[in-house]
C-alpha cells in the first residue's frame, strides 16, 4: 500500500471485494430478474420470442451468449419511451444521450435507480481519494447530461461539500477553486486542461490553489495527457468511465492504484467482443464493450453495445477490489477514421502530440477528399512562449511533430501550426475531428 499516493479507502468492501464465486452467483440471480424485467418492453418481448428464450434459459453467466444485442439505432426506432419498463408515476428523472445529430436517446430513473447510481458514483469517488471533508467542485453542465447530476449526488453520497459550479465561463470557475479553497474538480479532461491554461493565462501558480484532485470522464483521452494535465496543476487526476444509455458515470473508475478501472460488477456485466463478429476476445486483448445492467429497474437494458474500444483485466488489483478492471477508451469504434486506407483513432494523433514539446494539446484533424484522395490535416496550436515567424524554426517543429504522427499511425499527416488560443474550446467533450470527405458541396 506504501506505493499509494492517496489512503486507499473501500467504500462498499462488502461489494467491491467479494469473492469471484460469490459474485458471480449474485450476478446470474441478478441477471435473471433483469430479463426478467426487460421482457415487458416491446423489443425484448419480440427478440425473446424468435431466440425462443425467457428468463429461465439463463443458468449460468454463459447463457448471457444466448441474449440478444442491443445497439444505438434500437433505442432509436424506440423513441421516445419504448425501452422504459416502469409506468410514469414510477420515474424519478429522465435524462439523454448526448445526441450529436437527431433526437436524443431519454433514459430514465426510479427512485432505486437514482440510489444505486449515485452509491456507484460516491465509489469511484472515495477509490479516487474523495473524503467527507474535501470540497468538490463539478464542472460537468447540470441538465439532460448525465455528468452533473450523477456526479453530484454521488458526492452528497460521501458526505463532501459541493460547489455545482456546471460547466462554462471558465474565469469564474477559477475564481471559485481559489477562494473556496477547492481540492476536487470533476469536469472532462480537456475542460481541465482549459482551466489550466486560462490558470496560467492569469499568472497563477499551482501553489495559489488547493486543488489536489480530479474525476476526469465524459470523453475519450490519452495517459499522456493525464501526464500534462497532473504537471500543469499539480494535481492527481483519476478516470470514470460510463454512458447514458447503461446508467451515466458510475460504470467503472479507477482506483489509487489507478491499473485501469474497476467496473462496477454487481451491476454490471461488461463483455469485450470483436466488433465484426461479436465473438468475446481474450483477457487484454481490444475489443468493442458491451454492457448489461444487472439492476437497472426504469430501463432495463442487455448487452449494450457500446462502440466503445477498450480492453478487460481480470488479475487481482492491489488496492484490494475484487473486480475486473477495464483499459482507458481507445475510441468508439466509431470514432474510427480510415485515412488512406489506415484506420487511425484521434487518440493515437492526441498521442503523438503530447510527445513534442513546445505545443498546446489542442489539435483539430480535418479530412477532405479532393480529386477523390483523402487529405489529412492537423491544425496544431502553438504555446505563446513558442510562437515564432522564423520559418527554419516552424519547419523543424512541423518535421517533429510529423515524425511523432508518423510513428505511431503510419500516415503523413498535413501539419497546420496555428496560434495560440485560435482553436475551440468547449466546457464539456471536446471536438477533434471534422471530416468533410462526405459532404457534398454542389
Ligand atoms: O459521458 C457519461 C459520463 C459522464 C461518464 C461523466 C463519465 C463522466 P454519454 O454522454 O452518453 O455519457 O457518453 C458516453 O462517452 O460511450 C464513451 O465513448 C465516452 N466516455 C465516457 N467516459 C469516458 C472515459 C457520459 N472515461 C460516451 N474515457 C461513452 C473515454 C469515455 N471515453
Amino acid at each position: 500500500m506504501s506505493e499509494f499516493v492517496i489512503p486507499n479507502k473501500i467504500y462498499q468492501p462488502e461489494w467491491e471485494c467479494m469473492e469471484r464465486s460469490e459474485l458471480e452467483s449474485l450476478q446470474l440471480k441478478r441477471l435473471k430478474d433483469a430479463v426478467k424485467r426487460a421482457s415487458v418492453l416491446d423489443f425484448y418481448k419480440k427478440k425473446f420470442a424468435e431466440l425462443k428464450i425467457d428468463s429461465d434459459s439463463i443458468n449460468s453467466l454463459d447463457d448471457l451468449k444466448k441474449l440478444p444485442f442491443t445497439t444505438k439505432a434500437d433505442l432509436r426506432e424506440y423513441y421516445p419511451f419504448g425501452f422504459f419498463a416502469v409506468p410514469r408515476s414510477e420515474l424519478a428523472r429522465i435524462h439523454a444521450s448526448s445526441g450529436t445529430t437527431g433526437k436524443p436517446t431519454f433514459v430514465g430513473y426510479t427512485k432505486k435507480d437514482l440510489d444505486t447510481w449515485s452509491t456507484l458514483c460516491a465509489r469511484f469517488l472515495v477509490a479516487g481519494g474523495l473524503t467527507s471533508d474535501q470540497i468538490a467542485q463539478v464542472s460537468f453542465g447540470y441538465g439532460l447530461f448525465t455528468g452533473g447530476f450523477g456526479l453530484h449526488y454521488g458526492i452528497e453520497k460521501v458526505g463532501a461539500a459541493i460547489i455545482p459550479a456546471s460547466s462554462g465561463n471558465t474565469q469564474k470557475q477559477i475564481m471559485l477553486l481559489q477562494d473556496a479553497k477547492v481540492d476536487t474538480v470533476i469536469c472532462t479532461p480537456s475542460y481541465a486542461l482549459n482551466i489550466a491554461e486560462v490558470i496560467k493565462e492569469k499568472g497563477l501558480k499551482k501553489s495559489d490553489l488547493a486543488w489536489k484532485f480530479a474525476h476526469f470522464g465524459g470523453e475519450q483521452w490519452t495517459e499522456e495527457m493525464r501526464e500534462r494535465i497532473e504537471d500543469a496543476l499539480g494535481i492527481k487526476a483519476f478516470n470514470n468511465y460510463g454512458l447514458s444509455e447503461i446508467i451515466g458515470p458510475g460504470v467503472s473508475g479507477e482506483c489509487a492504484a489507478r491499473r485501469g478501472m474497476h467496473i462496477q460488477e454487481d451491476h454490471f456485466i461488461v463483455e469485450c467482443v470483436n466488433p465484426e463478429t461479436l465473438e468475446p476476445v481474450g483477457e487484454g486483448e481490444e475489443g468493442e464493450l458491451v454492457i448489461t445492467a444487472l439492476t437497472k429497474e426504469a430501463c432495463p437494458i442487455i448487452r449494450y453495445r457500446t462502440r466503445d474500444l477498450a480492453r478487460l483485466y481480470y488479475d487481482k488489483c492491489p488496492c484490494g477490489r475484487t473486480t475486473r478492471r477495464m483499459s482507458r477508451v481507445k475510441g468508439r469504434s466509431d470514432d474510427m477514421l480510415i485515412i488512406r486506407g489506415v484506420n487511425v483513432f484521434p487518440s493515437q494523433v492526441e498521442e503523438a502530440l503530447l510527445k513534442v514539446s513546445g505545443i498546446a494539446p489542442h489539435y483539430l484533424i480535418e479530412l477532405y477528399r479532393p480529386n477523390n484522395l483523402d487529405n489529412a490535416i492537423v491544425k496544431v496550436e502553438m504555446l505563446p512562449e513558442t510562437f515564432s515567424d522564423k520559418m527554419d524554426e516552424l519547419q523543424k517543429l512541423k518535421n517533429r511533430i510529423d515524425r511523432e504522427i508518423s510513428a505511431i499511425t503510419g500516415l503523413h499527416f498535413e501539419i497546420q501550426l496555428v496560434p495560440p488560443n485560435s482553436l475551440e474550446r468547449t466546457a464539456g467533450k471536446a471536438k477533434h475531428v471534422a471530416d468533410y470527405r462526405n459532404l457534398k458541396i454542389e
